[in-house]
């Protein structure tokens, strides 16, 4: 199925959505600030006890981390995590050797697959801001070696057009196409409607989707639903796409995610995701025991 974007005039010529079956909005949730990893504090919307299973979506943490506090050396198996920079900057090592640094814009997919131990921790003044996706992957690709996809800002595509600035971090919009090799099929696009602005988005009928709102307000799914508001998680209908109007007077910033639901049991332990228990029972003496993927884990430790 394709995958494009109208942008459709002002307020005051507003048209019918261009949809057989508007998505609208089942669900609203309100991410409040929590603390994580090491004096880190985040805005869980998915992954929280009354949002799991947005199959193949497992956690959206929305973070504000400043130095000394970060998320140090930690484990992941058989999910990918993808860090998307909104202001500041992230620096990452691994147990393989892999390190880097990731800025404003800038955007870390990382499929741990069989298991990466590493640290993520804060690299600029001040507070650093961005999103986690934790995104499922099929039984299949639990079991691959790991692997990066890392894009800076420049590098991903962004498209402007009546008021409406898009960029398009994975999948497909307005016709173009994410570099980005999605394991489980996913869309991951960080919409901007400066005021009066409204956008029209097509989303894969099966696939489930949802919208986090990072700034301002909007008003989603159905032209007389009423607006929502910054860290709220909309969990959109079946339907085969999204309509949005910003009627507010400044801009709206929101990030639309929509992923091929795996269909498959997920049984979660912290940052390990898999089938069924015994292989979390598995993926733990595994951890223990530097084995099956974890064999780096012996001899490492990040540098401070
Ligand atoms: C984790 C606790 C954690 N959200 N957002 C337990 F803190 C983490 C973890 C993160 C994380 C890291 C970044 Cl850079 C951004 C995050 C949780 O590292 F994985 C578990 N299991
Ligand atoms: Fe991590």
């Amino acid at each position: 199925m394709s995958t494009t974007t109208t942008v459709v005039g002002g307020l005051d010529h507003e048209t019918t959505p261009p949809f057989e079956r508007a998505r609208y909005v089942l669900k609203k949730v309100l991410a409040e600030p929590r603390h994580e990893g090491a004096g880190a504090f985040v805005r869980r919307s998915i992954g929280r006890a009354d949002l799991k299973n947005l199959d193949p979506f497992i956690l959206l943490d929305e973070f504000f981390v400043s130095k000394p506090a970060g998320f140090p050396d930690h484990p992941h198996r058989g999910f990918e995590a993808v860090t998307y920079m909104l202001q500041g900057a992230f620096s990452h090592q691994d147990f393989t050797g892999h390190k880097g640094t990731i800025r404003t814009g800038d955007l870390q997919w990382m499929t741990a697959g069989r298991g990466i131990i590493h640290s993520e921790m804060p690299a600029g003044e001040g507070v650093n801001h961005g999103l986690q996706l934790w995104i499922n992957l099929s039984s299949r690709d639990k079991t691959i070696e790991p692997r990066y996809q890392e894009l800076q800002s420049n590098d991903i595509s962004r498209i402007e057009k009546d008021g409406v600035d898009v960029r398009i971090i994975a999948g497909e919009a307005f016709g173009v196409r994410s570099p980005v090799h999605t394991r489980t099929p996913t869309m991951y696009l960080d919409f901007i409607l400066k005021a009066g602005a409204q956008a029209h988005q097509r989303i894969p009928e099966p696939w489930n989707a949802f919208v986090y709102i990072i700034d301002g307000e909007g008003v989603f799914g159905n032209s007389n639903a009423s607006p929502a508001t910054s860290y709220n998680a909309l969990v959109l209908s079946p339907g085969d796409g999204l309509s949005v109007w910003n009627r507010s007077a400044k801009p709206l910033r929101f990030l639309l995610f929509g992923g091929q639901p795996l269909n498959e049991p997920v049984v979660q332990y912290g940052p390990f995701v898999m089938n069924t228990q015994d292989e979390i029972e598995q993926t733990i003496e595994d951890y223990h025991q530097c084995k099956n993927g974890f064999e780096k884990a012996k001899h490492w430790n990040s540098q401070p």
